[in-house]
């Protein structure tokens, strides 16, 4: 594998030097005297790019020359976060870069440091894109991922005395080194107007207002640059930038009207979608990449003089999740209207084509949007959606069971599953699930289509890159740095586990990561925390299912059962919580309340010293995991069983060395296969316990009178203990606890108790508790996403990977 692209052998610290003094100079147009920080990163960034370049030419003609067949990632997210590390580590770079930045007297922690994040995603399904983009470039599997270039990202978070305030994040204010802009490259996309009928099954569509989808491409490099992808990414621009009748009266408001109009589309990431508006957009956010992403895909497949009806056979389409479902029906027209297909023969090909990825079973994330929407923003795909749900119908005979378009809304999740090739799961048990729940009948109907493909996490990023000491630890013992493309090597780790001298030498790396992270906390966030304390980590977008409230409840009565009895001995623990809430969910916030006021009252209090502390730094992003992640002694995986349709940190943990305190739900029931169940801990009901429980009528308040711990808590939140005596506060917490509580909480709280009292046990005996630590990372080779990648080439895409 070490051909002509192995770029690390390619440069040395001296020649990066002089290439990034060369791209301060003349791509930045900055003199070293007065070169900021941020100049000399993005003269390094530029420099670091220039070498990605020649690798992704060789990949592009490898694809065209061996004909490969190609796969398109159609995702509204990517959350990727920094780049340039990631570049440099998938490059072997990092020595030469270190000498480098060094020559020219700048830190390197500080440069790497100093590039905004990339958050193009909210969480789980952004980042899951990004590691397989990682992962795709790595195998070599020939791809694009397709998305939008938002220029305001993830919001930016803040805490007001412990409530949480949002601020738009603005990652593009500085340029961004990496993409390259194709000015060349743009589509104009329609909205609303009129259809009137054309040829055959084919109609005329005049939209009513049209934008322009403009690429910026970003080179994505995989392991040792063998093989590198492009991330294309839309931007919205006005068809024409401003008119110049009301411009030249004096309107300028109305001058600026065309690209105010285009410009909206690509603003933000996840408008808040609870009004007509910010539904209407999204709407139109969704159309418009896919719809960019679609004319890129026809146009590559005709420029190779292929005709449109063999497109299954060159290109494989991945739908992640159903906010780019609507590719079905833009197939479907693009193949008729433009191309004059029939409508049976259209959509033949494009349902040889897509694929569909389920990321949840919430049925509220389940996408519908109103007829009356679709067919005024999209008239020719709401006709054309009509017309797939009528041949479904027809063909497997049930008129009226499983319909697309029901009580005046069309369901994304069943437009996307009838339009797919393949469907897949993200675990073993929400695949199941799938089965059993949402997509019952149409499995019934279709039961080749479900497949399940159990998510992953890129290894260069979430070990090699963002844990430096296990890196060094791995490489020398596996003997090479190869670990981090062929993770199955780590199980090698496992008979090491019990031996002394690894075990003391693997913790040792953990407690550094301990200190770093503890001065992180203490420098950035004001927190002061003990690093021989038990690392204990809840980091995810706070959602009720994920249950940070019951964390937050153990948090509480813990404190409780230390200062009734100051003897008692329970492991030094720092409860450290992070992530945002959607800005209109006004539970998670309240949550969010909640817990720093625990945390505000705990560490206020004397007698916690040593015992118990909890931090929750702000605006958890990826950067701010690839610190917390490495420095972690627990993980909490604690969903209600049946909702997390997988969950992906719960690898990243694993993979670090951080043994899990978990529900049996989403990949942590592999994880438990994988590890051994005597080195995780697994607590509460399972997911048909669950169902049970509810059809059993659930009585949330019976679980509170059985149980003291819980008891004092709840009545401590409401009398105000946690919050100045302000009872008030938490009502809707307490009142939901003891009277709905559809998560089931109050269910599962006495065994989360329970369970985390054996966490506190198998911490008094360190010996054991690293053997376990090891044996987890040495079971982690099956969650690199490489294996995700390689199973949906074989099982979904019908591609051979090059590496
Ligand atoms: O598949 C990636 C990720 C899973 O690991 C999480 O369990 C799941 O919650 C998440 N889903 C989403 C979006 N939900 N919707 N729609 O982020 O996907």
């Amino acid at each position: 594998h070490d051909g002509a692209t192995d770029t690390a052998k390619q440069i040395d610290g001296e020649a990066l030097r002089v290439a990034m003094a060369h791209s301060l100079r003349y791509a930045i147009g900055k003199d070293p005297v007065t070169a900021t920080l941020s100049d000399w990163r993005l003269a390094l960034t530029r420099a670091v790019r220039d070498l990605v370049v020649d690798p992704w030419f060789a990949a592009t003609r490898r694809a065209y020359a061996e004909k490969r067949k190609r796969v398109y990632y159609l995702s509204m997210e990517f959350l990727i976060g920094r780049l340039l590390e990631d570049a440099i580590h998938n490059l072997g770079l990092e020595a030469a870069a270190r000498e480098a930045v060094a020559a020219h007297g700048v830190d390197y922690a500080a440069l790497v440091d100093d590039e905004p994040d990339a958050a193009l995603g909210n969480g789980g399904l952004g980042r899951l894109a990004a590691c397989f983009l990682d992962s795709m470039s790595t195998v070599g599997v020939a791809a694009h991922g397709y998305g939008i270039r938002y220029e305001h990202g993830l919001f930016r978070q803040r805490f007001d005395q412990g409530w949480q305030g949002e601020e738009p994040e603005d990652w593009l204010r500085q340029r961004h080194a990496w993409e390259f802009e194709r000015s060349e490259v743009a589509y104009p996309i329609g909205f609303g107007g009129e259809v009137s009928p054309g040829e055959g099954d084919g109609a005329l569509w005049t939209p009513s207002d049209t934008v322009l989808a403009a690429a910026y491409d970003t080179p994505i490099p995989g392991w040792r640059g063998r093989w590198t992808n492009t991330l294309r990414l839309w931007d919205a621009q006005p068809v024409r930038e401003f008119d110049l009748e009301p411009f030249n009266r004096g309107d300028y408001m109305a001058a600026a009207a065309p690209s105010v109009f285009a410009e909206t589309i690509s603003r933000v990431l996840y408008p808040d979608d609870t009004t007509p508006q910010g539904k209407e957009l999204r709407l139109k956010q969704e159309y418009f990449f896919t719809a960019a992403s679609l004319a890129d895909i026809l146009r590559r497949h005709r420029a190779m003089g292929l005709e449109p009806r063999s497109l299954a056979a060159h290109a494989a389409i991945q739908l992640n999740d159903t906010h780019p479902a609507i590719a079905g029906p833009e197939l479907v027209r693009l193949l008729v209207d433009d191309h004059g297909l029939d409508f049976d023969e259209a959509f033949d090909v494009a349902s040889a084509t897509l694929n569909y990825t389920n990321h949840t079973l919430m049925p509220e994330a389940l996408e519908r949007w109103s007829t009356d929407l679709m067919g005024h923003a999209l008239p020719r795909h709401m006709q054309i959606i009509e017309r797939i749900d009528t041949r479904h119908a027809r063909e497997t005979k049930r008129p009226d069971s499983v319909r697309i378009v029901d009580n005046g809304e069309v369901r994304m999740g069943d437009l996307a599953f009838i339009s797919a090739h393949r469907v897949n799961g993200v675990s073993a048990l929400h695949t199941d699930l799938m089965k059993q729940t949402v997509f019952a009948e149409l499995h019934a109907l279709h039961p080749e289509k479900i497949v399940n493909q159990t998510n992953g996490v890129t290894p260069r990023r979430w070990l090699y890159g963002c844990n430096a000491g296990m890196r060094r630890l791995l490489t020398e013992t596996l003997g090479s740095e190869e670990w981090a493309a062929d993770l199955d090597r780590i199980a090698a780790l496992a008979p090491l586990a019990e031996d002394a001298a690894f075990r003391e030498r693997f913790q040792a790396i953990k407690t550094d990561n301990k200190r770093a992270c503890a001065a992180w906390l203490e420098r950035e966030h004001g927190v002061s925390v003990d690093p021989t304390a038990m690392f204990d980590i809840q980091i995810k977008r706070i959602h009720e299912y994920k249950r940070q409230l019951m964390n937050a409840l153990e948090t509480a009565a813990l404190y409780n059962a230390i200062k009734a009895d100051p003897s008692a001995e329970f492991a030094p623990r720092v409860k450290i919580f992070g992530g945002k809430a959607a800005p209109g969910y006004a539970m998670a916030k309240l949550i969010i309340k909640l817990i720093n006021d625990i945390a505000a009252t705990i560490n206020a209090d004397p007698a916690m010293k040593g015992r118990l502390a909890v931090a929750y730094p702000a605006n958890y992003n990826v950067s701010m995991a690839e610190i917390l992640i490495p420095a972690a002694d627990l993980s909490e995986q604690i969903s209600t069983a049946g909702k997390e349709a997988s969950g992906t940190g719960n690898m990243k943990f694993a993979m670090n060395g951080a043994l899990t305190v978990g529900t049996l739900d989403g990949a942590n029931v592999e994880i438990r296969d994988a590890v051994g169940e005597e080195n995780i801990f697994i607590f509460g009901q399972t997911a048909a316990e669950v169902l049970a429980t509810r059809a059993n009528g659930y009585a949330p308040q019976s679980f509170i009178d059985a149980d003291p711990r819980l008891a004092q808590v709840v009545e401590q939140i409401e009398a105000g203990f946690f919050s100045g005596g302000d009872g008030e506060r938490f009502r809707a917490v307490t009142e939901n606890l003891r009277g709905h509580d559809w998560f089931q909480v109050c269910a599962d709280f006495t065994s989360y108790y329970d369970r985390q009292r054996v966490v506190d046990d198998a911490w008094a005996k360190p010996e054991e508790w690293t053997r376990k630590a090891v044996l987890n990372a040495a079971g982690m080779g099956v969650f690199s996403s490489d294996r995700t990648i390689r199973g949906y080439a074989a099982e979904v895409w019908g591609v051979t990977p090059a590496c």
